[in-house]
C-alpha cells in the first residue's frame, strides 16, 4: 500500500493495512511492486515482537485519528469562521517573515554507506548489495531498491526480496572518514555549514554566488563535482532553495547524482509546494501524515493551508503556526548561532543480544567515542546517562550523578557498566550513552576546532525523525536503526524552531492532552548504586510514541514532580523549552533530578529524608550483594525470548 494511503482491513490481504517503514519509498524505489513488498514484509515479520509493536502502535494511531474526527465534528461553523479569522491574520504575519535574500543549499550523499563500501571494493558496482546484516541493514545501494530494500529494513527480509544481495557489514570509522572529506569541501562554501548527520549539509551559499558571480545551480554542480573528486568518486545530491526547508525537500528530487534548484520567487515556491505531499516534509512522518490526511484530509502542503482553521481548532498554536509555515513555503533561513550544547551523547544499535560479554564490549566502544568526542570539544561533565533499547523495544534509561566533573572513558566506562549490570539480564538491541551538566570552566572555545557549529545537528532533517519516539520502534529513523553511532547534541534554546517540529510533538501538542495525562504513563523508581552513584531508575513509555511532550519526573517522595506546564514550562525553576525539545527537556528533568540528589547527599539535614534513608539502606545491600540484583516482577520482560524474527538477528551483531 501507498504510505500515503489510508488503512484499511482487508482480512484476505491483511498486508495491505500493515504499514510500516520497510514499504515506505527512498529515492531510487519508484517503480517497486508495493503490494509484494508490504505481503513479504507481513508474512515474514508476523507473531514477531516487531509486529506486535507496529500493531499497537498501529492501534494508538487509530484511536488518535478517531478522537480527532470527534473534535473536527464538534466545531461549530462559527467556530470554524472564528479560526479562519486567526489564519488570516496569521498568514500576514507569515507572510511578512519571507525571506527570498538567501540561497540555501542542501546535500547529501548517494546511498552513502553503500558507496562507500563499493569505492573500497569495486566489484560490488552494479551489484545489489546492502551495508548490514540479516538483522538489519543500514542502507542499500540502489540496484537493490528496485527490490524494495531499504534502509532498516531486516536483512533477511531483505534476502527475500533480492535472494541475490550482497550484505557488507557497517564499518563506520569508514564513513566517518568520507565524510570529512565532504565537509572539507563544504567549508569552502560555507565555513558555518550546518552538518545535518554524515552524510547531509545545509549551505549558506547567497555570499559564494554573490562574490562570484554564480548561480545556485552552478555551484551546487561545482560542489557535486568536487566532492565526487575529493572523495575518489562518491556522489551526491543537492537542493538548492530560498530556506533549508524547502532545499532538503528539493535535494530528494533528482536522486542519485542529481540537482534540482526552485527559483527564490514566492509564486514559484506556492506552485512548488501546492502539490507536495505532506509526508516529503522533514518533521511530518508517518504517525502526523495519517492524523492529518485521515482525520483531517490534509495531503499537500497547501491543504495545510486551506484547513488551516481546522489546524488552529485543534493543535497548538505552535504546531498550527509550523502547518501553516509548511503551507507557505516557509523555513528558515538563518544561519543559527553556536548554541550553547547541553549535552553530548553517542549511541549504537545492534542485533538483539543478552550476551554480557558483547554488550560490554559495545558499552566499551560507546564509551570511548564519547569521551573521543568530549576530548575533542574540551567538553567535561558529571550527569552520565544510559539509554537502553530492550529486544521488546522498552526504552530505558538510567542517570547519575557523578562526583566529579570527567571526559575519561574509563570513568565514563566504570559507571555506565554499574548503570548496565543493574539492568541484567535483559536483551538489548540499542545502548547509548549521554553527558550532561558540563563544567563551564573546562568548556574551551577555540575557533580553530570549529566543532560546535559545524557538528550543529539540525532537526530539521527528516533524519531527525530518528529522535522522534518512533525512531526507537524502527520507524524511518536513521540514527537509532543504524548499526552505527551517532551524535546528538541538545541546546540551551527557548525559541521554537518550527523545522524541530516532530511527529511526536505534533501528536501531543493537540490541546486536549495535558501534562497531567502524559505524566500518568511515566514509572518512576530510585534505585541505589554503590560507591558515589546514585542510581535514576526511570522507565519510559516510549514505544507508543506517547509520552514526550509532557515528561514528568517524580524523583522522590518529598520531591516536588517536575512537570512542563503547557507542555513548554518547568514548573520547578521557570524554564521554558519547546516541547519540540525534547532530548532537551529530559535533559533538564536529569539535572534537576541530580541537583536533589546531591542536596540530599552533601545537604545539612541531620535526619536523613525518606529518599536518602532508602538510598543508604539499598547502599547496604548494594554492598553486600553487589553483582546479583533480583530482577523484581516488573523486570520480567528480562526473560523475554528472541522471537523468530529476531533470533535471525542475532547471526549479524
Ligand atoms: N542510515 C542508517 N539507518 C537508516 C538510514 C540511514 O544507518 N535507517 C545511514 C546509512 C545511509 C546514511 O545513513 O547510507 C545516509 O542516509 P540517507 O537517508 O541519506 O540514505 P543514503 O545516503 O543511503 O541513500 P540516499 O541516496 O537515499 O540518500
Ligand atoms: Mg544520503
Amino acid at each position: 500500500m501507498d504510505e500515503g494511503e489510508s488503512s484499511t482491513n482487508n482480512s484476505s490481504r491483511p498486508w495491505e493495512s500493515y504499514n510500516t517503514v520497510f514499504t515506505n519509498a527512498k529515492a531510487g524505489m519508484e517503480g517497486v511492486d508495493k503490494e509484494k513488498v508490504q505481503r513479504i514484509v507481513y508474512e515474514m515479520s508476523k507473531g514477531s515482537k516487531y509486529f506486535q509493536n507496529e500493531e499497537r502502535k498501529e492501534a494508538l494511531m487509530k484511536q488518535k485519528i478517531e478522537h480527532m474526527r470527534d473534535r473536527c465534528a464538534k466545531l461549530s461553523s462559527s467556530d470554524l469562521s472564528n479560526y479562519q479569522k486567526v489564519v488570516d491574520r496569521r498568514v500576514l504575519e507569515l507572510e511578512a517573515t519571507r525571506d527570498l535574500s538567501r540561497v540555501w543549499l542542501h546535500v547529501d550523499m548517494d546511498a552513502f554507506y553503500a558507496a562507500v563500501e563499493t569505492l573500497s571494493n569495486p566489484s560490488l558496482k552494479g551489484k545489489p548489495m546492502a551495508v548490514g546484516g540479516l538483522s538489519m541493514i543500514s542502507t542499500a545501494n540502489y540496484e537493490a531498491r528496485k527490490f524494495g530494500v531499504r534502509a532498516a529494513m531486516p536483512g533477511f527480509i531483505a534476502r527475500k526480496l533480492c535472494p541475490d544481495l550482497i550484505f557488507v557489514p557497517v564499518d563506520f570509522s569508514k564513513y566517518t572518514h568520507y565524510s570529512d572529506l565532504t565537509r572539507k569541501v563544504f567549508r569552502n562554501y560555507d565555513p558555518n555549514f550546518i552538518a545535518g548527520s554524515l552524510d547531509e549539509a545545509y549551505l549558506d551559499i547567497t555570499e559564494v554566488c554573490r562574490e562570484r558571480g554564480l548561480s545556485g545551480a552552478e555551484i551546487a554542480e561545482e560542489i557535486r563535482s568536487s566532492v565526487q573528486s575529493e572523495t575518489g568518486g562518491l556522489t551526491c545530491s543537492a537542493g538548492v532553495a530560498a530556506n533549508r526547508l524547502l532545499a532538503k525537500v528539493c535535494s530528494d528530487i533528482n536522486k542519485p547524482n542529481g540537482q534540482f534548484v526552485l527559483q527564490n520567487d514566492r509564486s514559484t515556491i506556492m506552485t512548488f509546494i501546492s502539490s507536495l505531499p505532506i509526508r516529503k516534509i522533514g518533521g511530518i512522518g508517518k504517525v502526523t501524515e495519517h492524523i492529518l490526511k485521515d482525520a483531517l484530509g490534509i495531503k499537500t502542503c497547501e491543504d495545510m493551508v486551506l484547513k488551516g482553521s481546522l489546524l488552529y481548532a485543534l493543535f497548538t498554536q505552535s504546531s498550527a503556526d509550523f502547518f501553516l509555515s509548511v503551507g507557505l513555503g516557509l523555513g528558515k533561513t538563518d544561519t543559527p548561532e553556536a548554541r550553547s550544547r547541553k549535552s553530548i551523547s553517542s549511541e549504537r544499535t545492534f542485533a538483539a543480544t543478552g550476551d554480557e560479554r558483547l554488550l560490554s564490549s559495545k558499552l566499551a566502544e560507546i564509551a570511548e567515542m564519547l569521551s573521543h568526542d568530549m576530548k575533542k570539544e574540551g567538553l567535561t561533565a558529571r550527569t552520565l546517562t544510559l539509554k537502553l533499547k530492550t529486544a521488546s523495544f522498552e526504552i530505558r534509561s538510567r542517570a547519575v550523578s557523578l562526583q566529579r566533573y570527567t571526559c575519561s572513558s574509563e570513568d565514563i566506562l566504570k559507571h555506565a557498566t554499574k548503570l548496565l549490570k543493574a539492568e541484567l539480564p535483559v536483551s538489548i538491541r540499542l545502548i547509548g550513552l549521554r553527558m550532561s551538566q558540563f563544567n563551564e570552566e573546562t568548556r574551551h572555545s577555540d575557533p580553530s576546532q570549529g566543532t560546535i557549529t559545524k557538528f550543529i545537528v539540525q532537526k530539521d532533517s527528516s533524519k531527525q525523525n530518528l529522535d522522534d519516539n518512533d525512531s526507537f520502534d524502527w520507524d524511518a529513523s536513521k540514527t537509532c536503526l543504524s548499526n552505527d553511532e551517532r551524535l546528538s547534541f541538545s541546546y540551551a534554546s527557548h525559541d521554537t524552531n518550527y523545522d524541530q517540529l516532530k511527529e511526536d510533538v505534533v501528536e501531543y501538542e493537540e490541546q486536549s492532552v495535558t501534562p497531567e495525562q502524559e505524566c500518568k504513563k511515566k514509572e518512576e523508581k530510585l534505585q541505589v548504586l554503590e560507591g558515589d552513584a546514585v542510581l535514576r531508575k526511570h522507565k519510559e513509555c516510549k514505544s507508543d510514541t506517547s509520552a514526550q511532550k509532557t515528561e514528568a519526573v517524580s524523583v522522590c517522595p518529598q520531591m516536588e514532580t517536575l512537570v512542563w506546564v503547557d507542555g513548554y514550562k518547568c514548573n520547578l525553576c521557570g524554564i521554558e523549552l519547546p516541547p519540540s525539545f525534547v532530548e532537551e527537556q529530559q535533559e533538564h528533568s536529569d539535572f534537576h533530578l541530580a541537583q536533589r540528589l546531591q542536596n540530599e547527599e552533601s545537604g545539612p539535614s541531620s535526619s536523613p529524608t525518606p529518599a536518602s534513608k532508602r538510598r543508604i539502606l539499598g547502599k547496604e545491600k548494594a554492598n553486600s550483594k553487589p553483582k546479583k540484583q533480583k530482577p523484581n516482577k516488573k523486570d520480567d520482560s528480562k526473560h523475554i525470548p528472541i522471537h523468530t524474527f529476531f533470533t535471525k538477528s542475532n547471526q549479524n551483531s
